[in-house]
């Protein structure tokens, strides 16, 4: 049985917005009319109100004061739903700033007060500075003085803070977006190397990974051998999975010894660049610095953490000791807090917004200083569509100061065939391809059909094929990995590609077993295109499709 009862479930739904913008228009509020509460509410939350001088422009807003922008389904306290809610946002305001539950506080009496406590007691007051009433989202103003800058866990501790556990505040409470001022944000060193310095790393166009599977259970040698084949077939990014660190099944220094020894051979022999993600999430400082010094004199140039599981303390302190290195923040756990129920009543779909956004968890980790992050993708295991990873993919590039921007890691069940539609799809303004991604895939490239080495060359073709411009069917006989990619893995495109073939059409069915050399650019000739009738004495398989699907082919 569900109660609903006490629920205030806004029917009309919280509009992210995709592009930087003006925020208060983007979630189109207005000013809160006070004038609707009651005299005992305006007598508790006085300070909260904007008095009438207030300047309500949204520049001068941001730039003075945190802004949390919070779907509140409000406690029902009258069943006047305007009353209720703004009485959840000033309960919410009070309990951030200045107040606590029982306005009445006699710490120290007025006649007592010092001139500091007067005035920090004028400026420290939150504001609830704009409502949507129709989508229950409000906007509380915290002013900036109020921080501690350059503390992020402190800004966790406000924004994130005791109010979503408050019975009085809300029926669930959700922090959708956050803005920060400009010097705030300078404050945290930010991303060092960001999207553009990854960019000037692994070149100008889409970055592709694998994160070596299974997630358990591999020797070092078995796990090392893996990166290799994966380097070496033309990726440029080999991560370790996030509950890998230093088990004893594979011991972390043995196993970034043997794969950094692998990245140095192949960057010796290839002039490429490549990037190890060695995952040095670890109980203690201690043990996370040592873990980061041990890949910083072996030469890497990477650090991976769990940035949830670790903290940001630890993400900010790695940033201060590591400035050079690249930092990949994973974000396991994060589902916990931004995963929100959806319930159906007489037929429609009503959130219950809880938590907090990926989208801000997302923003702390660039004021953080992460480099590459994980914000989800559509088509693969993680997230439903494309809505999600896009609303998360605004504030790695949102204009905050003079922080750099993140580049942003879209991962979980994806494999080559969806890297054209991922790359569309992550684009929130048009149809284009967006090559400003790492591309991941862990099953999608050790479970295709020629194992690691061939599942990693179909990513890599793929990466190519669209920075080329070209889509999957224009490349499909060209490449064996290819074909066998989506063969497996998308059988409408393969079929169409099928179609398109003519009696007299070549296509290559035999392995690029070639190591990838620097920008792609190979000094052999790849495996030959054969013609139909040989191509399906080599791959067998075939025959049957034709046979299904073209069979005039094979009279
Ligand atoms: C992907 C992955 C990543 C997810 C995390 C995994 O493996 O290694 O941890 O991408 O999700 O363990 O699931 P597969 P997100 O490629 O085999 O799915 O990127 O959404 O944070
Ligand atoms: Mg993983």
């Amino acid at each position: 049985m569900v109660e609903i009862d006490n629920w205030v479930l806004f029917e009309e739904a919280v509009k992210i917005p995709l592009v930087s913008c003006n925020l208060f228009e983007a979630y189109g509020l207005t000013t809160p009319d006070m004038s609707i509460m009651d005299e005992k509410s305006r007598l508790r939350f006085g300070p909260y109100f904007p008095d009438k001088n207030f300047d309500y422009s949204y520049e001068r807003i941001k730039q003075n004061y945190i802004i949390m922008y919070l779907s509140i389904n409000p406690r029902k306290k009258t069943g006047n739903l305007d009353y209720d809610f703004i009485w959840s946002a000033l309960d919410i305001a009070a309990e951030e700033s200045t107040g606590t539950w029982d306005p009445d506080l006699k710490t120290i009496i007025p006649e007592e007060m010092d001139d500091n406590t007067k005035e920090n007691m004028k400026i420290l007051q939150a504001k609830v500075v704009g409502v949507n009433m129709k989508t229950g989202v409000a906007a509380i103003a915290l002013p900036k003085q109020g921080f501690e800058y350059g503390n992020l866990p402190q800004l966790l501790s406000v924004v994130e803070g005791n109010y979503n556990g408050m019975t009085s505040a809300a029926y669930g409470v959700r922090l959708e977006d956050l803005d920060v001022p400009d010097d705030y944000a300078d404050s945290f060193m930010g991303p060092q190397i960001g999207n553009e310095g990854l960019r000037k790393i692994l070149g100008d166009h889409i970055s592709v990974g694998t994160i070596v599977k299974p997630k358990t259970g591999l020797s070092v040698a078995d796990w090392a051998k893996t990166a290799y084949r994966s380097f070496l077939a033309g990726l440029d990014v080999v991560k370790d999975d996030e509950n890998l660190t230093d088990q004893e099944y594979c011991r972390f220094e043995p196993r970034v010894r043997a794969v950094l020894e692998h990245v140095k051979q192949i960057e010796k022999d290839t002039g490429r660049k490549l990037v190890y993600v060695p995952n040095i999430t670890a109980g203690d400082v201690d043990t996370l610095m040592k873990r980061a010094d041990l890949i910083k004199g072996l030469g890497g140039n990477c650090l991976m953490i769990d940035i949830l599981a670790a903290g940001f303390s630890a993400v900010q302190t790695i940033r201060k000791r590591f400035p050079k290195m690249i930092l990949h923040g994973h974000r396991a756990g994060h589902g916990d807090r931004t995963i929100y129920p959806e319930i159906v009543v007489n037929g429609k779909h009503l959130a219950l917004r809880h938590g907090i956004s990926m989208r801000v968890l997302a923003l702390f980790s660039r004021l953080a200083g992460i480099d590459q992050l994980h914000i989800g993708a559509p088509r693969g295991k993680m997230e439903k569509g494309k809505l999600e990873p896009l609303e998360n993919l605004e504030p790695l590039f949102r204009p905050m100061g003079s922080l750099k921007t993140v580049r942003p890691i879209c991962s979980g069940g994806l494999k080559a065939t969806v890297m054209w539609g991922v790359s569309r799809d992550m684009n929130p303004v048009s149809d284009e391809f967006n090559e400003n991604i790492v591309f991941q895939a862990g099953g999608g490239t050790h479970a295709h059909d020629l194992g690691t080495f061939g599942g990693a060359k179909s990513m890599v073709q793929a990466r190519n094929a669209i920075h080329e411009g070209k889509e999957p069917i224009d490349i499909m006989g060209e490449y064996f990995e290819t074909l066998l990619a989506f063969r497996k893995w998308d059988n409408k495109v393969y079929v169409k590609w099928l179609k398109t073939l003519k009696k007299n059409s070549k296509i290559v069915v035999s392995p690029d077993e070639r190591p990838y050399p620097k920008n792609g650019k190979y000094t052999t000739p790849g495996p030959k295109p054969v013609d139909l009738i040989t191509a399906i004495k080599v791959y067998p398989p075939l025959t049957d499709d034709l046979k299904t699907h073209r069979p005039d082919l094979l009279n």
